[in-house]
């Protein structure tokens, strides 16, 4: 601009990275930006005609094989190309003095273009994670080699320990920002989810960390936080404090935090300025005008936050109530639900309790197999190897049946003990089959990891049962054969032939009826409860009874992809824009699609091949309004409380004409002398998801690894889409519905579904009323965490409301004569109010309790 350009029209879709633009046509293209010559016009039409003439010619896609290995390693990394870089990274080590050369050369290299490339914002975030697979691929190839040479770990920028804190479920940012800070080489030390502060700081210290990063996604998560600095000015922590999360924020930040920490806190947006920060924290120069800035910016904050609660012009209750919305409900008809009570849907029906996928061959391992021989038959091991096991008695001497009870609660131990993750086990009459992957034993004192091995597992289960066994009888001597047989799983169909051949095997060796059932067959459907009180596994024919007086539908994972509101995913990936008009902007179109395009097909894996369980319940129940609060009732008598939910009001000044809004106002109140009804769900379409997950980690490939908790989370709320079309079918009035999904989308039909956490109803703690009613737990799997998170992470619960003046608002603040109503109305002390609506208090708590 400053040489004299007026306008510019850029294809935004077809920006190449800067650096890559061949050197002849970047000159001549700068020359006329900058106006650097008078001819610069002429020589750049000049040599487009002479492109033009030549014809458009088809890159050669794999031109760049042949450059030398630095630079192939190099674009690799900048592509995130995973497929030869085994064999270049072999080549670079080959021709390196030691195998950490090739890190600390070509690959860092390749890897702080990348850096750079994405802090200047010329690459987008999933391009950064496909490059960091790559990058992981390459090292763990070489990790054998520097094993061999005791060569010490190249030294990284720095270290961090990362965790989602106590009480809270997700990680999909947190992991974001983990590996976009490993990209620019710093040692991230991810403790993952639920991590008491304990935990956090020991970790620091024993590691000597350089820097502690939080996470958190809901509310409860903010005093958690707090908690964890308050601990560190305590312990006398003299490292910087990282806090990130979507419930976070910087005036959270500057407001609750802050103060309690004499070192450095600071709040990161996302991941593309997680490495500036911590850059700047890292250097001793930088740092000081850092915190400079950053406390004088929170110290602002904190100003403003304090003058706008003072000049907040708020009401009292009293007012808030006497505004509130008003319906004539003389006139009003509440519809009413087909059924009371809960229905269950799930993808694959059975018990709740233990719906785990068995998918996945045992993934490869860079080094190779671990071979070995015994008895001089050939054994191969792997880190997360999938194991089919088979052993027999000593003489093929027949087992009783409560011999049998006792070898099958051994096998359960085991899984119990965490030694093993079992698949499948059947202990027939005269031998054992099992299906199961060896678990993490520990880490040594090197910083391997080491895994149970299958001689510890099976002596462990053979001798314990061989001991027990023989004291019952009074006998002494051997009870199994020494010999077992094992085999690594290596493909897909292979599990799935093992898993069916051994589920199958006392149907089909005849040893019992079609119609029968048998005892000592444990499958992830079987109640783990073990022995003879166990079930009949999932593979044997069979019907599954719903529990009693519930009604369970089997809904498969391919309905709920039509459901899904695919523009939140590209948010997790930092892509901004709505589905579908993101796949052709300008700027991100092109990633965005190529995004897609992987999210499509790992979504297709995970539908054909059911690597991801739902389960949701949902129900109706009859309620009326009591004030600000909503009572449930056992049955149409209405003459038993059976469970209450308590709402807030909105208590800012309104301008004339808006109520004070508040969900309680939505239900017909108990003196209208009408019939009115609350509904309620809880679905997760996370069941197996880490598990998934953590198979795409072992293969150092955390771009699969995350877009599986992204898509799992997709499908979640496509769940609760799906499941409130269902409910207002079945309250009547969505019956004559016919919207498309994108209407599903805008929420264009009658009634809401306020989730517990959300503006409407801050208050994390009534998950609890809601599990209870719809006993979430026991039909669908998913648990509530301490600070009401929910396990697994995704998931989503919440409240059907059929008014049709229903409408999401956000409480916001509120005052100090509504918590103390509130804590009279929920039996529950101030301090404890205070505590859950912390983020939602107009005031400073302390000055009035
Ligand atoms: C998508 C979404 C979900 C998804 C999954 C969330 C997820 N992926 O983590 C699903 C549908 C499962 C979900 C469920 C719920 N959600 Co929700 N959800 C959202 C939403 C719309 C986007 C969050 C998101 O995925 N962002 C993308 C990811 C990548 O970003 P991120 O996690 O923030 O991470 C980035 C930064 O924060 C930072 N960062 C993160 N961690 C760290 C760590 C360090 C060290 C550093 C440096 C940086 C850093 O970098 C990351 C990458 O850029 C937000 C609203 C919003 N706009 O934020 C609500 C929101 C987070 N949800 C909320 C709530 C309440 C819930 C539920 C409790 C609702 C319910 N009753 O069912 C449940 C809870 C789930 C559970 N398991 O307990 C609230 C939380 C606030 C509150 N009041 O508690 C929000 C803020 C909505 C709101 N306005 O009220 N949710």
């Amino acid at each position: 601009i400053r040489a004299g350009l007026d306008m510019a029209i850029v294809n935004a879709g077809q920006l190449a990275v800067y650096e890559e633009i061949e050197p002849d046509l970047r000159e001549l293209v700068e020359d006329v930006l900058f106006n650097r010559r008078p001819d610069a016009t002429e020589r750049l039409v000049d040599y487009a005609e002479r492109v033009k003439s030549k014809g458009k010619v088809a890159p050669n896609e794999e031109a760049w094989r042949s450059a030398p290995v630095e630079e192939r390693l190099s674009h690799a990394l900048v592509k995130g190309i995973v497929e030869h870089i085994e064999t270049d990274t072999e080549e670079a080590r080959q021709k390196a003095t030691r195998p950490l050369d090739v890190i600390e050369g070509p690959l860092m290299a390749g890897m702080s273009v990348v850096g750079d490339l994405f802090g200047a914002g010329k690459m987008f975030l999933p391009q950064v994670v496909k490059s960091a697979r790559v990058m992981k691929k390459a090292v763990a190839y070489l990790m054998p080699f520097m094993e061999a040479e005791k060569q010490a770990d190249s030294k990284p920028q720095g270290r961090i320990v990362m965790a989602t804190v106590k009480g809270d479920v997700h990680d999909i940012g947190k992991n974001i920002v983990g590996v976009v800070l490993q990209c620019n080489n710093y040692d991230v030390i991810d403790l993952g989810v639920m991590v008491p502060a304990e935990k956090i700081l020991e970790t620091a210290r024993a590691k000597k960390a350089d820097i502690i990063g939080l996470s958190g996604l809901i509310t409860p998560s903010l005093d958690e936080m707090v908690h964890v600095a308050q601990e560190m000015e305590r312990q006398q922590f003299r490292l910087p404090l990282l806090i990130g999360g979507a419930t976070t924020s910087r005036a959270h930040t500057a407001v609750k935090i802050e103060q309690h920490y004499s070192e450095s806190v600071v709040h990161v947006l996302d991941a593309s300025r997680a490495v500036g920060v911590v850059s700047a924290l890292l250097n001793p120069d930088a740092k000081v005008k850092f915190d400079a800035t950053t406390r004088a910016d929170y110290e602002r904050l904190r100003n403003e936050h304090s003058e706008r609660t003072r000049k907040k012009k708020m009401l009292t209750l009293q007012e808030a109530r006497a505004n509130r919305l008003t319906t004539d409900w003389n006139s009003y008809e509440p519809p009413v639900p087909d059924f009371l009570g809960v229905r269950i849907f799930a993808t694959a029906p059975g018990s709740a309790r233990a719906p785990r996928a068995v998918f996945g061959a045992s993934p490869k391992t860079p080094g190779g197999d671990v071979r070995y021989s015994k008895r001089n038959l050939p054994h191969f091991e792997r880190p997360w190897g999938k194991y089919a096991i088979a052993f027999s008695t000593i003489a093929r001497r027949l087992l009783s049946e409560s011999e049998r009870d006792l070898v099958l609660q051994s096998i359960l131990t085991a899984q119990e003990l965490n030694q093993i993750e079992l698949y499948t086990a059947c202990v027939m009459p005269d031998h054992v089959h099992l299906l199961f992957e060896p678990q993490i034993k520990e880490t040594d004192p090197s910083g391997n990891t080491v895994f149970w091995s299958l001689t510890e597992i099976l002596k462990g289960i053979k001798s314990t049962t061989a001991h027990r066994i023989n004291r019952a009888a009074g006998k002494r001597g051997p009870v199994w054969d020494k010999e077992s047989f094992d085999r690594l799983i290596r493909s897909e169909s292979d599990l799935q032939e093992k898993f069916q051949y051994i589920c199958r095997n006392p149907w089909d060796s005849g040893l019992v009826r079609r119609d029968e059932e048998y005892p000592w067959l444990w499958t992830p459907e079987t109640p783990r409860r073990g022995g003879s009180e166990s079930t009949r596994g999932a593979c044997a024919p069979q019907t599954t009874r719903p529990p009693e007086g519930r009604l369970m539908v089997e809904n498969p994972l391919e309905r709920l992809v039509d459901y899904i509101d695919w523009s939140p995913f590209f948010h997790t990936w930092e892509l901004r824009g709505r589905y579908p008009a993101i796949l052709d902007d300008d700027v991100v179109g092109n990633q965005a699609r190529e995004l897609f395009d992987d999210a499509q097909k790992l979504l297709q894996r995970i539908v054909s091949e059911k690597l991801l369980t739902a389960r949701g319940v949902y129900g109706f129940w009859p309620a009326n309004s009591s004030g600000d609060d909503v009572e449930i009732y056992r049955d149409e008598k209405r003459d038993e409380v059976v469970a209450r939910f308590h709402f807030l009001r909105q208590q800012m000044l309104k301008p004339a004409g808006q109520s004070n809004y508040c969900l309680g106002d939505l239900v017909a109140p108990k003196n209208s002398g009408k019939r009115d009804y609350l509904g309620g769900f809880a679905v997760t379409a996370g069941i197996g998801a880490d598990e998934l997950a953590k198979r795409f980690q072992a293969d150092h490939d955390d771009y699969n690894a995350i877009m599986t908790k992204a898509l799992a989370d997709r499908l979640a709320e496509a769940f609760a889409e799906y499941l409130h079309e269902e409910a207002r079918k079945a309250w009547g009035f969505g019956r004559q519905e016919s919207l498309t999904k994108a209407d599903l989308i805008k929420e264009r039909y009658r009634g809401i579904r306020p989730a517990p956490g959300y503006p409407a109803s801050p208050d994390h703690v009534e998950k609890g009323t809601l599990f209870a009613l719809l006993q979430a737990e026991e039909n669908t799997g998913i648990s509530l965490t301490e600070s009401f998170a929910m396990h697994p992470g995704a998931s989503v619960s919440g409240l059907y409301f059929s008014h049709p003046d229903a409408r999401y608002f956000a409480v916001g603040k509120i005052e100090p004569d509504q918590s103390k109503d509130y804590a009279t109305r929920k039996g529950v002390s101030l301090g404890e109010v205070e505590h859950w609506l912390s983020p939602n208090l107009n005031y400073e708590p302390r000055a009035v309790s």
